[in-house]
């Protein structure tokens, strides 16, 4: 090779160290986002008496400042600091603590300094709240919700890398304006469509046939899709004035189940009931003519599925236009509960409500 093009490559080379330096040293100086964690309790603060004691362990008995300590390796990522909300099994969440905690979320992402949110949580009823505070939460700063299958104690515990991925989410760019997610087992869902499908399994949070929104990889997100439904800074409800949600019950649909139940939903007061029928949505002969009359009554009724997925077509196995029900598009029945309180807050006008099935 002969000098000038040595002297070339010489230089070519020293840039190309000079960029990587440089790039290096950025990256080494950019600031940490501030991750705030808000926790709740759940298994991912759960003990149990031996390393592979995986049912049957105390829940919610690991403080937030503890979680944070186990996992040393947030530090590098993110400065965090924690807030004790709750510490109850989620079984027990009631729509209260879904109120407290949407005003602390909002409380907290007003503030210039806060960049994203956790909360640990119970994974029984996760995928409720996230969905409460996909609907009530103001800011497209990230929220982000994370529990464990198995205790701290556990031998391979997934608490500790689900909330290292999950501050790492809610700290990042790429989470801004996708409403609130749920992120375990290395995985990223969207809070509308996201369930617990396995009483046990590590992996137990799909979003069925929609699949996840992305994936946590080397503890940084990559994300496929988005969600095309209205959710925080386009959400239309506002929890500040909301004393207390309007009751609603949900009804399980099944072979020869009678309308008992209906009944009973009617004489507490209920505002709404949620009808998880079998199949598209369907309602027997029998219980018809107590969901009828509830109606007439004035409580507002919502067409779901048992089934878990698809969409419930509106006047398809029922005529929802002449009985005024309304249909959960592909809602499950504890999701369409949620919206329904929340439409209930602001109108009675199932028009305005089927509006909302179909926006949200
Ligand atoms: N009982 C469950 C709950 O608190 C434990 C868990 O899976 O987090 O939701």
């Amino acid at each position: 090779m002969n000098r000038r093009r040595l002297g070339f490559m010489t230089v070519v080379s020293l840039l190309v160290l000079a960029t990587h330096a440089t790039l290096a040293g950025q990256a080494a100086q950019a600031p940490l986002p501030n991750v705030v964690i808000l926790a709740t309790g759940g298994t991912i603060a759960g003990t149990g008496t031996t390393s592979t004691t995986t049912v049957g362990y105390a829940v919610a008995t690991v403080g937030v400042q503890s979680l944070i300590d186990a996992v040393p390796e947030l530090k590098r990522i993110a400065m965090v600091r924690g807030e004790q909300v709750f510490q109850i099994a989620s079984e027990n969440m009631t729509c209260d603590h879904w109120l407290k905690l949407g005003r602390r979320v909002n409380e907290l992402l007003a503030q210039d300094e806060v960049d994203g949110i956790v909360i640990t949580h119970g994974t029984d009823t996760l995928e409720e709240t996230a969905y409460f505070l996909n609907l009530a939460v103001t800011s497209a700063k990230p929220v982000v919700l994370v529990g464990a299958m198995r205790p701290s104690t556990a031998l391979s515990a997934d608490g500790p890398m689900n909330l290292y991925d999950a501050v790492s989410l809610a700290g990042s760019r790429e989470a801004v304006g996708r409403g609130v997610l749920v992120c375990m087992n290395d995985q990223i869902n969207g809070a509308r469509d996201v369930t617990k499908t396995n009483t046990s399994d590590l992996g137990t949070f799909r979003s069925r046939e929609l699949g996840p929104l992305g994936s946590m990889r080397a503890g940084r997100p990559a994300f496929y899709r988005t969600s095309t439904r209205r959710h925080t800074t386009q959400s239309e409800f506002d929890i500040r004035e909301i004393r207390e949600l309007p009751r609603v019950g949900i009804v399980y649909g099944y072979a020869d189940y009678g309308s008992a139940v209906i009944e009973a939903l009617t004489a507490a007061g209920v505002k709404g009931i949620v009808h998880a029928g079998v199949g598209n949505g369907s309602v027997s002969l029998d219980a018809r003519p107590a969901l009828v009359a509830a109606r007439v009554k004035g409580i507002v009724v919502v067409r779901s599925s048992r089934v878990g997925s698809g969409a419930v077509a509106r006047n398809g196995e029922v005529n929802d236009d002449a009985f005024d029900f309304v249909v959960a598009d592909d809602l499950t029945p504890q999701k369409a509960r949620i919206l329904l309180a929340l439409a209930l807050t602001k109108t009675v006008d199932t028009r305005e409500i089927q509006r909302m099935f179909n926006q949200y």
